[in-house]
Order: structure tokens, then C-alpha cells, then sequence
């Protein structure tokens, strides 16, 4: 019995400690919930971003650039995959989140790709960006940083 209210115990630590974790930022009518990363592997130039964003409003907005201080440039990217062969294609006119929506950047859909990295990303930090937006104007984010592994579902992803 002391057993079992122990180990209950420590599922809740562990719940509120993963609540804790999860950040978000408010833009105008935006809400961009938990900007996350994934560890690189040393030498690695590219990293994935992802987040979720949601248009609280009337009209739609878009996100047209993004930018890190520790990565010559960012790209959004969409990843198809048609015949069995993955493939991403940079989406030069950005991303719309239509009135009401909640546009979610995962691995294996949309996401955000960090481009000659300066140094590899390493679990814990937290990455500086700026997100733009047609109408809610620039939003300073950072992006949390997960081990190597976490939650992918797309093992070639950043092999373009
Ligand atoms: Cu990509």
C-alpha cells in the first residue's frame, strides 16, 4: 500500500514538472505555444523547430520569416511524402493561420528549419528567435531545446 502512494506520487511530480516545462507567448490575437528544438549531432548544419500557433482573431495572419541568432538563416518547410519518398519543400511566402485555426509545426508536417548552424544545439538551452508576422509584427521566442530522438517521427527529416 506505502508502495503503490509512493510510485503515485512521483507520476504527479512528473506530470507537474512536464507542465512546468511547457511555454507560450502571446502576439495580438496569437498564441504560440511551446517553441521546441531538437538536440543536433556535432557537425550537423540544420535543425527542425516546431511550435504550435493559434489565431485567436477575425482575420487571418501570417508567418512570413523567422530568424535565430544561432543560425545563418530559417526556412519554414513542408514535408510531403508521395510514391513512399519523403521530400520538404521551403514555403517562400510563409504560412497562413486562418481566423480560429491552430496551425501545429511537428516533425514529419510543417515545421521550421534552422540553416548553417554556428554550433550544435544542445539538450536543455534555450534558442533565441524571431518570429514575423504579417500583422502581429516580430515575436521574440526561445525555443527549448529536447534530446536527440525526442518525438520524431520522421527519421530523414532534415536529409534533404
Ligand atoms: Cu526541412
Amino acid at each position: 500500500m506505502i508502495r503503490f502512494f509512493l510510485g503515485s506520487c512521483a507520476v504527479a511530480l512528473a506530470l507537474g514538472g512536464a507542465a512546468a516545462l511547457a511555454h507560450d507567448y502571446k502576439a495580438g490575437a496569437l498564441r504560440i505555444g511551446h517553441p521546441w528544438s531538437r538536440a543536433t549531432p556535432a557537425g550537423a548544419k540544420v535543425g527542425g523547430g516546431y511550435l504550435s500557433i493559434e489565431n485567436t482573431g477575425a482575420t487571418p495572419d501570417r508567418l512570413i520569416a523567422i530568424s535565430a541568432p544561432v543560425a545563418g538563416r530559417a526556412e519554414m518547410h513542408e514535408m510531403s511524402v508521395s510514391d513512399g519518398v519523403m521530400s520538404m519543400r521551403p514555403l517562400e511566402r510563409g504560412v497562413t493561420i486562418e481566423p480560429g485555426a491552430k496551425l501545429e509545426l511537428k516533425p514529419g508536417g510543417f515545421h521550421i528549419m534552422f540553416m548553417d548552424l554556428a554550433r550544435p544545439l544542445r539538450p536543455e538551452e534555450r534558442i533565441k528567435a524571431v518570429l514575423t508576422f504579417e500583422k502581429a509584427g516580430p515575436v521574440e521566442v526561445e525555443f527549448k531545446v529536447e534530446g536527440i530522438g525526442a518525438r520524431t517521427s520522421a527519421p530523414a527529416e532534415h536529409a534533404h
